[in-house]
């Protein structure tokens, strides 16, 4: 028999007291997951006997975390949101869904409410001027291979320091962020510039974590979508841009192989006169293939709160 604390009866009641689990009123289901959550807390403390200075400096990294708005950092850092992609992979699998563009991890910089443009846009606002200019097209299609049209295609990306707009003041409202929609054919394209990976802030709560866990907070080059069609499955996705150093060293654990797009450089004069550019560009080219929506299926439509544009 263990001698585990776990096991006493006033131990248990504590727990249940605690989640509420005596009360009728409240909410079922939370207090089932405060009871869980808690159970595996002193669970926890007990078996590394964790000392009271260890915890409460953990409360006050809590606090930090909070106070700093890191949250949705964290949680992407520590592989949790990735955990969600996993979770819900496997469910659509149970369903018998197979097929579509896999999904990834959304991450905590969306902002709702991009400008929206038809067909094509331009995505970069601010002067970067040593910045590689990209020429990103692609397709929305149905299970079938058909062509989507009428899709939103909503897009956001970092700058050349990794940094995204409305987080990082320096950045136009709107920089590197649009809602595309597709045309006759499902098509969208816009221009932009080269994206680089991000990096937590280096002296933020989410890094002073990661330093002792010792591992690093670092991003491939990527570029975020949601896509949206009635009647279809929303997708949640990034696309990875080959040959970054942290490609398969995702600190958010996003990267997935069929996400992984080659950026072919542009040099042919005719080719940039032809899109009335000054200088050589990288192409991407990237399909999405979207799932039908259907009553026995996982929701993907995420409900989280998000900044909001002023
Ligand atoms: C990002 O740009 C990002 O996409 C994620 C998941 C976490 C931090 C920064
Ligand atoms: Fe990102």
């Amino acid at each position: 028999m263990t001698d585990s604390l776990m096991q006493r009866g006033d131990v248990k009641a504590l727990l249940d007291k605690a989640a509420g689990l005596d009360n009728d009123t409240g909410d079922r289901r939370l207090k089932q997951i405060v009871r869980r959550v808690l159970s595996d807390a002193f669970a926890t403390i007990e078996a590394f006997q964790v000392t009271p200075t260890e915890f409460w400096r953990a409360v006050d990294y809590v606090t930090r975390l909070g106070q700093s708005n890191e949250a949705g950092l964290l949680v992407a850092g520590l592989g949790l949101e990735h955990f969600l992609d996993i979770l819900l992979d496997e469910e659509e699998r149970k369903a018998g869904l197979e097929g579509g563009t896999p999904r990834t991890i959304e991450g905590p910089l969306w902002l709702a409410g991009a400008p929206l443009a038809q067909g094509e846009a331009r995505l970069d606002q601010d002067p970067e001027p040593d910045a590689e200019t990209i020429v990103m097209t692609g397709q929305v299609r149905d299970p079938d291979g058909n062509p989507v049209p009428g899709a939103v295609v909503d897009v956001w990306h970092a700058n050349t320091k990794g940094g995204y707009s409305f987080f990082d003041s320096s950045q136009s409202a709107w920089n590197l962020r649009r809602r595309i929609r597709t045309d006759g054919d499902g098509r969208y394209a816009f221009r932009s510039i080269m994206p680089v990976g991000y990096g937590c802030p280096p002296d933020g709560t989410t890094q002073e974590l990661l330093d002792r866990l010792g591992r690093h907070g670092q991003r491939p080059a990527h570029i975020h979508f949601f896509v949206e069609a009635p009647g279809y499955r929303k997708l949640t996705t990034q696309i990875n841009i080959a040959g970054d150093r942290y490609l398969h060293e995702d600190f958010a654990f996003a990267t997935r192989d069929e996400l992984i797009v080659e950026a072919r450089r542009e040099t042919a004069p005719e080719e940039i006169a032809r899109r009335g550019l000054s200088g050589p560009f990288s192409t991407l080219t990237f399909d999405f293939t979207l799932n039908r929506e259907a009553d026995h299926l996982p929701e993907t439509v995420v409900l989280r709160a998000h900044a909001t544009a002023a």
